[in-house]
């Protein structure tokens, strides 16, 4: 009898799934830079740390946010755009580790979007109870350029409509270790997340980071 010498070997690729034409859910893409990402979030949060901006609508966002990169996305009662300083400090935002701006060019170029160079990331940390409504992200000037979402820590409900706020979305538990890619036609699909429910998890306690990478 011959044996297959793969028959036992677990299938480590990631698996892909689409969400709409342009949008791409590729679970466990992460896999073992997990500990490398959370270190170098670490670094970044000391120099801008987490805060909850608030909206034109004077609501005080329940997702705290840092960002790196050349530019940072920030809210406050005058608007949403980007910004090169961190108001907080007057200071630029930290610089884009080049293992987080990689791993977005990867994964975008698995999705299809090759030679994505993302100059801005996002970064929202959920605690039980926080949410995101729905919403397009259209503060960015280049909507040829995909947006790239990874999800570390506490398990999350990603809200996924249409180009309709009245469409109807369709409801993607997003996983530690899962990135999201949204471009092509559904780069200015509606979005958002569900509260988030309590849990623990290993690497995040009480919390879920979402990263989002952006071409500004
Ligand atoms: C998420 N985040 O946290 C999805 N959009 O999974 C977003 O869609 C988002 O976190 C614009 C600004 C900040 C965000
Ligand atoms: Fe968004």
């Amino acid at each position: 009898m011959t044996t297959d010498l793969f028959d036992n070997v677990p299938d480590i690729h990631p698996s892909q799934e689409a969400m709409a034409e342009g949008a791409a859910l590729l679970r466990g893409f992460v896999g073992p830079l997990e500990s490398n990402l959370i270190a170098a979030l670490r670094d970044i949060v000391v120099e801008a740390p987490f805060r909850h901006m608030v909206t034109p609508g004077d609501h005080r966002m329940s997702v705290a946010m840092t960002n790196c990169g050349s530019a940072g996305w920030i809210t406050d009662r005058s608007g949403y755009r980007y910004g090169a300083n961190d108001p907080e400090t007057g200071k630029p935002w930290p610089a884009m580790p080049p293992l987080l701006r990689d791993l977005a060019g990867r994964a975008a170029d698995r999705a299809g979007f090759a030679g994505f160079s993302p100059d801005v990331c996002l970064i929202n940390r959920y605690v039980p109870g926080a949410r995101m409504s729905l919403h397009q992200d259209r503060d960015e000037q280049d909507f040829g350029a995909p947006i790239v979402s990874v999800s570390l820590g506490l398990p999350a409900i990603f809200l996924f409509g249409g180009l309709k706020r009245s469409d109807k979305p369709r409801r993607y538990r997003l996983e530690h270790g899962d990135i999201a890619v949204r471009g092509g036609p559904a780069r200015l699909n509606f979005h958002g997340v569900a509260p988030l429910a309590d849990g623990e998890h290993p690497l995040t306690g009480r919390q879920r980071i979402n990263l989002t990478f952006r071409k500004v």
